[in-house]
């Protein structure tokens, strides 16, 4: 425990006094998460504008000229690419993940304050160099958010000069954010956890945040050298992934390089990416689960061999993005394996969230119906990913919408579900307020409801053959109800959007105004709940830490006098160890 001491001691050198210490140049955790939150949803939301502009294009091609192709594939690739890194990803780790690890852990902070505090501030500059790429000569990249080579370098590809140039350091810089962030995530949880609080006894948000820092530690080099070398073949001339090839009437200065290659070092980072953003979002929902059906996680170690499991394996996945690239059946066979024996530990944990829920005292909070509707649009999602598994079921689809569908389903609306649910979940702990229920219950029933009927009939297009990345659509390829559902689709996405506003509008409406929530709204029994202050202040604990005697899910324990024991009280009279891990 020799970082504790650090972080102790680190606690009273630098307490911060003055506003610009406090809230600019903080080295508190807390600060730095909510500076990620704040940044990520920002640029979040400029990614759903994108989309929103791209489905009035295909709902309305005729009314709306919002957009010309060349800006359909500039704006799929920013929201592409803004969704997975710089919202979700950053969201995950660089705001859950410092807010929860410390607190849930107790610790007083991260063990590297100045590190984690630096790692926001190069964080913010790769979001800034990105958005740079709008104003910038031709644009960002439109190369898609795969950034295939020789596509994403050759002319007539917009941003192809230095759109893409852009994205690629943008990308490089936020990796030195996330490697500064997730050293921190991964050293906290091994070093600085308080006494008693062994690995076995840590909330699963806090396992499935180290095991996705962990992969994401691992995979993100693999995107760092591909952005280096594709930067040196867009700009010197190198050609590691570029061949010699004839491209609108002119043949290219490069040869020999192999686009394949950046394929795979693409995909060996792009796979465990989703697992970088799931594996967060599986924790929270379990941590939700329990304490709003007032049960212990049904399974809790199977639930933490699951996230490890899961995690090994999607570094041995990678090429089922690639089975229409003329792969080796052999191959195929091998990938299509892999994937598929990675729905055996998702398949328990999603057994594990509902036998959490049976017979359990369900609370139908606002954070509960998210991670309620997590459980439905994760099933769903899992269960088209494993259609696509299949090499002879994904070629034929792999172009088409049904993989849009697929993967918004599971690795896009699922986890901003769980975000939600967060959200409503520990807002009280940071802001020391609720945030409205009845404005949190449209929100949910709005964005659930409607990302359903965005998402459903996308596998029906799929099915017909709908391209994805298309702009426009001859109406003569498809029948009518093609175009009927694209409108639908983008009415329902409209309205899907503009509900975020109902969450913005609760997110600084309860700040002011909101019931003051008291230290533990929920009745929770991880550590978060039961510091002195809350909003916590610097330095987490006051002068003492706690200490732990039990796991974080003894709820409607038999005998005990309330229906949770924190994880902080000891054994005793009315707070006896429940039957699982004391
Ligand atoms: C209301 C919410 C959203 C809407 C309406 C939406 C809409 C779209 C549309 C219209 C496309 C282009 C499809 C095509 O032409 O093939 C797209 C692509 C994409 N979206 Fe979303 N999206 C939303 C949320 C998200 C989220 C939360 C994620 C996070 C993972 C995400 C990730 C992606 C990715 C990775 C692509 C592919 C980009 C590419 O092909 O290069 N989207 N989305
Ligand atoms: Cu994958």
């Amino acid at each position: 425990m020799a970082y504790v001491a650090m972080a102790d001691r680190d606690h009273e050198l630098h307490d911060p006094q003055t506003f610009i210490t406090k809230y600019i140049w903080s080295q508190d955790h807390k600060v730095i998460a909510i500076q990620y939150g704040v940044t990520a949803i920002a640029i979040g939301l400029v990614a759903l504008v994108l989309s929103l502009v791209m489905r009035l294009q295909l709902g309305f091609p005729h009314t709306f000229s919002l957009i010309a192709p060349a800006d359909y594939y500039q704006a799929i690739t920013m929201h592409g690419m803004i969704m997975v890194i710089y919202l979700l990803t950053a969201l995950f780790l660089g705001g859950f993940g410092n807010y929860l690890i410390p607190l849930m852990c107790g610790a007083r902070d991260m063990v590297f304050p100045y590190m984690n505090m630096l790692s926001y501030w190069v964080y913010l500059l790769a979001v800034l160099i990105l958005v740079a790429g709008f104003f910038i000569p031709g644009g960002p990249t439109g190369a898609g958010w795969t950034l295939y080579p020789p596509q994403a370098v050759s002319t007539g590809t917009p941003g192809a000069s230095w759109g893409i140039v852009c994205m690629l350091i943008s990308l490089g810089v936020f990796i030195v954010a996330f490697t500064m962030g997730g050293l921190n995530y991964v050293t906290t949880v091994l070093q600085a956890r308080c006494r008693g609080m062994t690995l076995m006894r840590m909330p699963l948000s806090v396992w499935g945040i180290f095991v996705a820092t962990i992969l994401g530690l691992l995979a993100f080099p693999a995107l760092l050298v591909s952005a280096v070398m594709m930067t040196l073949d867009a700009t010197i001339g190198t050609s590691f992934f570029m061949p010699a090839m004839l491209s609108m009437g002119h043949t290219n200065t490069h040869a020999g390089g192999s686009p394949l290659l950046f394929q795979h070092l693409f995909w060996f980072f792009g796979h465990p990416e989703v697992y970088i953003v799931a594996l967060p979002a599986f924790g929270i929902v379990s941590d939700l689960l329990s304490t709003h059906s007032r049960r212990h996680i049904f399974g809790y170690r199977m639930m933490v061999w699951a996230i490890l499991a899961i995690g090994c394996l999607s570094f041995v996945v990678w090429a089922h993005h690639m089975y229409v690239s003329g792969m080796n059946p052999y191959f195929g066979f091998f990938f299509a394996t892999t994937t598929l024996i990675i729905a055996v530990p998702t398949a328990i944990k999603v057994y594990n969230w509902v036998l959490t829920l049976w017979r359990g005292d369900i609370h139908l909070t606002v954070p509960m119906l998210f991670a309620i509707g997590f459980i439905f649009t994760f099933i769903h999602g899992g269960l088209t990913g494993l259609f696509l598994g299949n090499v002879t079921v994904d070629v034929p689809l792999s172009a088409t919408y049904f993989v849009v569908a697929h993967f918004h389903m599971v690795m896009g609306v699922s986890p901003i579900l769980v975000v939600f649910g967060a959200v409503y979940h520990w807002y009280p702990k940071m802001s020391g307020k609720m945030l409205n229920d009845t404005l949190g219950r449209l929100h949910f029933w709005i964005t659930f409801l409607g990302v359903y009927a965005i998402y459903l009939p996308m596998h029906y297009l799929g099915i017909m053959g709908v391209p994805r990345r298309y702009y426009a659509y001859s109406t003569a390829d498809f029948p009518q109800s093609v175009q009927e559902l694209n409108a639908a689709i983008t009415v329902s996405a409209l309205i899907v959007g503009a509900a975020q506003l109902i969450l913005l509008f609760n997110l600084v409406y309860s700040l002011f105004k909101g019931k003051p929530a008291g230290p533990n709204p929920w009745r929770g029994t991880s550590l978060e709940w039961q510091t002195p202050d809350t909003p916590p202040k610097h330095g987490n604990w006051g002068p003492k830490l706690p200490v732990v005697y039990r796991w974080a899910y003894d709820y409607s324990v038999p005998g005990a006098s309330e229906d949770f024991i924190p994880q902080n009280v000891p054994p005793g009279p009315g707070a006896p160890l429940s039957h699982g891990h004391g």
